[in-house]
């Protein structure tokens, strides 16, 4: 760094010359100065409280009134010299500093993305998808309902009475004698029949509860029901239906069986099995002819209508769907499990 220049004499023994030069090397140096901490180090040394700038002004009160006038013009001109290229250096070395952070922070868009992390679906919900797409497309409508219900909505009105077998067998979460834990969504269905005329097309799928736990039952599982009411529903019809769902769903032609069964609430009854690759059947899905006593219930005649319903367990689907063996994975929230369904 170049040395600060000095004028070295007594203020009444210099020319106009010695400051224009004094000035002139000042602002040589001042745009010299490679920072903004180098700036500031000259200006404390040629403006500052020590410097020779603010020795020299204090000798001013010792000169005549003419000597006054010449060596004030002298020092004025000399300050705002100085001023102005303490000025235009410190907007220009801001300048450079901005444009160097710009460079440094310039943003390399042909970088390729680091990607968004997002979830996912849980596999139980894109299954439930899966199955309402078919029965939407089949001119079905989508019905949801309360998870607690009353006993009257969960049984009664289902031909399932108080000392009914079937409540016993449904192992019922009970808040007091009469609320409860909905054991499956038949309410949902009651409650549409009740409100609306027939004809009806409906699936309820939603979450189930029934005191039961181990490797094939939680206590917190989902269900998917379906009902259909009309002038000339039969038998004939829900096996057609349910067969054309059983191929849409798992995506091939399958070979089905419906086997009797029971049910209070439908008449006659049937459980359907599938075949498996392995040469087994597997149960799938219970269904049925809404029982008449069911239908009256709900404010329908049952000689001018019939119905059919069925209902089926989500997570039977999606163990078979996807080839899980452990039904409790689907609720221990493992992502190492959950990933695979991205
Ligand atoms: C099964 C069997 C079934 C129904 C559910 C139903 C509902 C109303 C009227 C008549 Cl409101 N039936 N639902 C019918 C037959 C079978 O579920 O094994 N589910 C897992």
């Amino acid at each position: 760094m170049m040395t600060i220049p000095t004028l070295n004499k007594p203020l009444s023994n210099l020319c106009e010359q010695d400051f224009i030069k004094f000035a002139d090397s000042a602002c040589t140096l001042i745009s010299q100065a490679p920072d903004e901490n180098q700036l500031q180090e000259l200006k404390v040394q040629l403006q500052g409280k020590k410097s020779e700038l603010v020795a020299l002004s204090k000798q001013m009160g010792g000169l005549d009134v003419d000597d006054k006038k010449v060596y004030g013009g002298y020092l004025h001109e000399l300050r705002t010299r100085l001023t102005t290229a303490f000025d235009h250096q410190g907007q220009l070395l801001a300048q450079k500093a901005l444009n160097e952070r710009l460079t440094a922070e310039q943003i390399d868009i042909t970088l390729p993305a680091r990607g968004v992390p997002a979830g996912g679906l849980h596999p139980i919900t894109k299954i439930t998808e899966r199955m309402k797409q078919f029965f939407v497309q089949a001119g079905f409508s989508v019905a949801t309902g309360p998870e607690v219900e009353s006993d009257y909505y969960n049984f009664e009105a289902l031909n399932i009475p108080s000392h009914h077998p079937a409540r016993a067998m449904h192992d019922t979460f009970y808040f007091d004698a009469h609320y409860l834990l909905r054991t499956h969504t038949s309410g949902v269905q009651i409650r549409t029949m009740e409100k609306n005329e027939p004809p009806l097309r409906i699936i309820c799928p939603g979450r189930v509860y029934r005191c039961d736990s181990d490797q094939t039952h939680s206590p917190m599982f989902h269900q998917m029901e379906g009902l259909m009411i009309s002038k000339s529903s039969n038998f004939a019809e829900l096996k057609g239906l349910i067969h054309e769902f059983l191929d849409a769903f798992f995506g091939k032609k399958m070979t089905v069986r419906f086997r009797p069964s029971f049910f209070p609430f439908t008449e006659p009854s049937a459980e359907v099995d599938i075949l498996s690759d392995n040469g087994k059947w597997l149960e799938v899905l219970g269904c049925g002819m809404v029982h008449p006593k069911v239908l009256q219930n709900c404010g329908i005649n049952p000689d001018e209508y019939t119905g059919f319903a069925f209902g089926l367990g989500i997570e039977r689907f999606a163990m078979l769907y996807y080839g899980i063996d452990d039904l409790r994975l689907f609720f221990q929230n493992d992502l190492r499990f959950l990933k695979q369904f991205g």
